[in-house]
């Protein structure tokens, strides 16, 4: 006997790679649910490469009693509508949005950085996912910081046009062309252009001057990983379509050599380490989109600071970022709590 499991906000950038994942890694649902907006009611997908199609509900009516579980993307405010009813239904919600991140009762999880975490979910039936830049960096940070504790993050973001969903692809591909033929290059999704550019500004101001993404890396790495680690952010969208990219640099409380570090990332879970020192020896969003792994690049000493470390690190934002550390997030569910079969 397997899961039953609904995917809620199916049509969208992350709820599409979640159902392509599902199949992907041959989870074992006996059912599979699909929701959207009653705009896409009917509209059928496929089931990653098999031959099953499934066709939209809508979310509005749906009745969540009886499914094991829930990967919603479908936002913040739709989350706050729909999410405390399915998870009193007792179907367990994992979201991808930031409105439960921080909630002392929901576990924030990264399944190959604190797994144990996931054990409070019965407090709300609600488990939530980290924002697609803090994903990323958590896989890479916990094996170092196992090693020799981190105590500051000076990180620098790269992130691709699909974090800001379908519009804001739409938006690189339209002006790109645009520029190309001599139109104008108008900026509706972002606050300026991004075709041949980069905006250093993601998500809201906040009263400190920092934005509301930078607010969360800090936040969220304390969360999963250590609430000790201090960091620092800068997130800037670059006219990239899918990928986000990370220059960081830490301080260690002990030495950690760039050869330790590179021999602790080869064995950590979740992360492949492409490290030549040479021309084209590092890895790069083009590379990274599509696949699972967070690609951990340029790892190397900084003599400017006491024990300090800097590297380079990608991942696929829909992935590992969203759809797949969510899909991780309902097997460990599934392995701990709900076991089947
Ligand atoms: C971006 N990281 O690249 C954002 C998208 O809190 O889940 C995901 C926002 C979030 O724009």
């Amino acid at each position: 006997m397997g899961y039953r499991i609904v995917v809620a906000g199916a049509t969208g950038n992350v709820g599409r790679e979640v159902v392509n994942i599902l199949a992907e890694r041959a989870f074992p649902a006996d059912e599979v649910a699909v929701l959207a907006s009653s705009r896409s009611q009917g509209i059928e997908i496929e089931y990653g490469d098999t031959d099953k199609m499934l066709k939209i509900q809508n979310i509005e009516n749906f009745d969540w009693s009886g499914w094991d579980m829930a990967i919603f993307a479908i936002g913040s405010e739709a989350t706050q509508k729909y999410a405390p009813i399915a998870a009193a239904a007792g179907c367990v919600v994992i979201d991808n949005s930031s409105l439960f991140r921080m909630d002392p009762d929901v576990p924030l999880i990264v399944p190959e950085v604190n797994p144990d975490a996931i054990d409070t979910y019965k407090r709300k039936n609600i488990i939530a996912n980290p924002n697609c830049s803090t994903a990323q960096l958590v896989v890479a940070l916990k094996p170092l910081h196992d090693y020799a504790k981190i105590t500051r993050v000076v990180v620098s973001t790269y992130q691709s046009v699909s974090g800001a969903g379908k519009e804001g692809m739409d938006e690189l591909f339209e002006q790109s062309r645009n520029i190309f033929v001599g139109d104008s290059a108008d900026a509706k999704k972002f606050t300026k252009q991004i075709a041949f550019n980069v905006i250093p500004h993601i998500d809201s101001f906040l009263d400190d001057g920092y934005t509301k993404e930078e607010w969360k890396m800090m936040v969220e790495v304390k969360k999963i990983l250590d609430p000790k680690i201090k960091l620092t952010a800068t997130c800037v969208r670059v006219p990239v379509f899918v990928g986000h990219s990370e220059a960081v640099n830490i301080e260690y409380e002990r030495e950690m050599s760039a050869e330790t570090a590179q021999n602790i990332l080869r064995e950590a879970p979740g992360i492949m380490l492409i490290d030549k020192r040479e021309d084209g020896g590092y890895t790069t969003p083009v590379e990274a989109a599509g696949d699972d792994a967070t690609y951990v690049s340029r790892v190397r000493e900084d003599p400017t600071v006491d024990n300090g470390l800097a590297f380079w690190c990608v991942s696929d934002n829909l992935r590992k970022g969203a759809a797949l550390n969510a899909v991780q997030i309902a097997e460990l569910l599934g392995r701990r709590h709900l076991k089947k079969g």
